[in-house]
C-alpha cells in the first residue's frame, strides 16, 4: 500500500491550551490542519515507532473523519497498534483507563469537552501518555514547536476501517483493534465501588435517580451502567442518546446549561439524586432534591468519607486542588492529616502527584473530580461514588452536605465567567491587574483586608518545574479569596474568569444564599479590575 509523503506548511496557532488544542470545526478541516497536528503530535514522541495508541472521541460533529485520517497517518508513521473505541467512541476518563488497562504508549482523544459541537461548534486533539494522563507542558509545547517547522506528513492511501464493527483490521503493517468503548471502564468502575449495595438502593429503598448525559458521550456509558447493570428504570437518564451536534446544547454540567436536570430536582416531586456530565464524559454536576453541591464541596465531602467505600476504604495518602477551586477540601486534608496540594488549573498538574503516589483524590471547581484509578478526572466515578456513599450513610444527598459543613464550616463559592471578550482587552485587564499586585497588600476594602496578592506559580513537587502566571491570586485575612484568570479553552476571543470564596463556619450562617454572601466580594472583584469600565460588561456572561 502506497505511503503518501504531503508536502504542507505550519499552522501558526496549533499550540495546545489547558487541554489539548481546541478549534472550530471549520478551522480543522482546513487543508491539512488536523494532519499537521497529528504528524506533529507523532514527531514530538520519542520512538513510537512499534508501539500502541488508544483512539477515541466523544463523538462530536467530525469525530468519524478525524479518525479515520489518524489512523491512516499513524500507520503510515509505524505505529505498531491502535486500539479504537467502536464507532470512534470512548470518554476521556475510559481512554485513560485502556492506556492504563493495556499498558499503551499513549492515546489520542478527539474532544472539545464542554464546548458546543455540531459543524458549526468546536472540535479539539489531545494526547495523553502512557500513564493514561494529559501530556504534560514538555511535551505539549514540543508538539507545538513541531507544528511550526513542520514540511510534510505521511498518510496510508487506504480504505476506511469499518469501525462499527467490533475486530482487528490491518492497515499495512499497523492493527487496528476495534473494542468495546466502555468494558474496561465499567469493570474497574466494578472493582472501585459497590454495585450490589448501589443496586440495593435503587431496588430496595426505591432511591430515584435522574442522570442527565446532555446527548454527549456519558450517554451509551450511562445505558451500560446504570439501565443494564444497575438496573435503573429507562426513565432516569436524560438526553442519553448521543447525537453529533449533542443536540445543539452547551454540554457543560452546571446549572445554567444542565437546565432541564435542574428544573426536575428542583421541582415538585424531584428524584432523591441528580448529576450530569459534559462533552467527553470527565465532568460531573452533583444535585440532590432543590440541592446543589458545588464541586469543591463534593470533594470535599468525598474526601471525608472516602473510607466507606470499597476502593478508598484504606484511607487517602493526599489530596489536591486547582488554585481557583474553594478550600473546603484543605480542611478535610487537615483533620485527617494528609497533604493538600494546590496546583494551576488544568488536569495535567495533578498527573506528578498521583503517578508519585503523593494524592488520592483530587479535584477542580470546574466540576472535575478525580482520583488515582486513572489520570483523567471522571464524571460517572464521581456519581458512583455518590451514590456508594448515599446507600452507606442512608442519608439525603443535602443532609450529607449541611452535616459537614456543621463539622467543617461552609466555603461559599461562585464563577464569574465574562465570555467573547476581545483578546486584547482580556490581557490589557490581566496586565492592568498585576501591575497593581505590589500595591494591593494590606489594604482594607470594608470588612475586607487583603494580607497577599499575587500572580499563582506553581512548582511541581515532582519534577520541579516551575509554571508561572496562573492566575491573580487576592486572599484576605478572614480567609476569603478573589482570584482572576484567563481560559485556556475557548476558541473565540478572550473568557476572564473571576472566582470568588469566602468562609463561614458558625452554622447559623449555613443557610444563606452564596449570591448573596458573595455580593461584596463580587462588586470588589468588578471595581478592582475595572471590568465594567475596560471590558464594557455589567454582568457576566455565566455565573457558576
Ligand atoms: C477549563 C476549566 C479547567 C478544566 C479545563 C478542561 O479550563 O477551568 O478547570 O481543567 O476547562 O476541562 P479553562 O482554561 O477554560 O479555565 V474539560 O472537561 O473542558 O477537558
Ligand atoms: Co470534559
Amino acid at each position: 500500500m502506497p505511503i503518501n509523503k504531503i508536502p504542507t506548511t505550519p499552522y501558526l496557532d496549533q499550540r495546545p491550551g489547558t487541554s489539548g488544542l481546541r478549534k472550530k470545526v471549520k478551522h480543522f478541516q482546513q487543508p491539512h490542519y488536523l494532519a499537521n497536528f497529528i504528524q506533529s503530535i507523532l514527531d514530538a514522541l520519542d520512538s513510537s515507532t512499534g508501539k500502541t495508541l488508544v483512539l477515541g472521541g466523544d463523538g462530536r460533529y467530525y469525530n468519524q473523519e478525524a479518525i479515520q485520517i489518524i489512523l491512516k497517518i499513524a500507520a503510515a508513521n509505524q505505529i505498531g497498534r491502535i486500539i479504537v473505541g467502536q464507532n470512534g467512541l470512548f470518554s476521556t476518563p475510559a481512554v485513560s483507563c485502556v492506556i492504563r488497562n493495556r499498558q499503551a504508549f499513549g492515546g489520542i482523544i478527539l474532544s472539545a469537552s464542554h464546548n458546543p459541537a455540531g459543524i458549526n461548534g468546536d472540535f479539539g486533539v489531545k494526547y495523553n501518555a502512557s500513564n493514561g494522563g494529559p501530556a504534560p507542558e514538555s511535551l505539549t509545547e514540543a508538539i507545538y514547536q513541531k507544528s511550526q517547522q513542520i514540511q510534510q506528513y505521511y498518510i496510508l492511501e487506504s480504505e476506511d476501517i469499518p469501525l462499527d464493527q467490533l475486530g482487528i483490521y490491518i492497515l499495512w503493517e499497523m492493527t487496528v483493534e476495534v473494542v468495546d468503548p466502555i468494558a474496561d471502564y465499567l469493570a474497574l468502575m466494578e472493582s472501585l465501588f459497590d454495585f450490589d449495595r448501589i443496586k440495593d438502593l435503587f431496588h430496595q429503598q426505591g432511591f430515584q435517580l435522574c442522570f442527565d448525559a446532555m446527548h454527549a458521550i456519558t450517554g451509551p456509558y450511562a445505558q451500560a451502567i446504570f439501565q443494564h447493570r444497575l438496573g435503573v428504570q429507562p426513565g432516569a437518564l436524560l438526553n442519553h442518546i448521543l447525537l453529533p451536534d449533542f443536540g445543539g446544547g452547551h454540554p457543560d454540567p452546571n446549572l445554567v446549561y444542565a437546565k432541564t436536570l435542574v428544573e426536575k430536582m428542583y421541582g415538585g416531586n424531584p428524584p432523591d439524586f441528580g448529576a450530569a456530565s459534559d462533552g467527553d464524559g470527565d465532568r460531573n454536576m452533583i444535585l440532590g432534591q432543590q440541592f446543589f453541591v458545588t464541586p469543591a464541596d463534593s470533594l470535599a465531602v468525598l474526601a471525608a468519607n472516602a473510607h466507606l467505600v470499597p476502593g478508598y476504604q484504606k484511607g487517602l495518602v493526599g489530596i489536591a486542588r486547582s488554585m481557583p477551586t474553594s478550600q473546603a477540601p484543605d480542611r478535610v486534608a487537615e483533620k485527617l492529616d494528609i497533604p493538600c496540594y494546590e496546583t494551576p488549573t488544568g488536569w495535567k498538574f495533578f498527573g506528578n502527584l498521583l503517578d508519585a503516589g503523593k494524592i488520592t483524590l483530587c479535584g477542580e471547581e470546574s466540576f472535575g473530580t478525580g482520583a488515582n484509578h486513572i489520570r483523567e478526572k471522571d464524571g460517572l466515578w464521581a456519581v458512583l461514588f455518590w451514590l456508594n456513599l448515599l446507600a452507606v450513610k442512608k442519608q439525603s444527598v443535602a443532609a450529607m452536605v449541611k452535616n459537614h459543613w456543621a463539622e467543617y464550616g461552609r466555603h461559599f463559592y461562585s464563577r464569574y465567567d465574562y465570555d467573547d471578550l476581545p483578546l486584547e482587552t482580556a490581557q490589557t485587564l490581566m496586565e492592568d491587574l498585576n501591575k497593581q499586585l505590589s500595591t494591593l497588600g494590606g489594604k482594607q476594602f470594608g470588612n475586607y483586608k487583603i494580607y497577599t496578592a499575587d500572580d499563582f506559580a506553581y512548582q511541581d513537587s515532582v519534577d520541579h518545574t516551575i509554571t508561572s502566571h496562573q492566575g491573580i491570586r487576592l486572599c484576605f485575612e478572614d480567609g476569603s479569596r478573589i482570584i482572576y484568570r484567563l481560559s485556556g479553552t475557548g476558541t473565540q476571543g478572550a473568557t476572564l474568569r473571576v472566582y470568588l470564596e469566602t468562609f463561614a463556619l458558625d452554622p447559623a450562617q449555613h443557610n444563606q444564599d452564596s449570591q448573596q454572601v458573595l455580593s461584596i466580594l463580587a462588586s470588589l472583584a468588578q471595581n478592582l479590575a475595572q471590568i465594567k469600565e475596560k471590558a464594557g460588561c455589567d454582568q457576566p456572561s455565566v455565573i457558576t
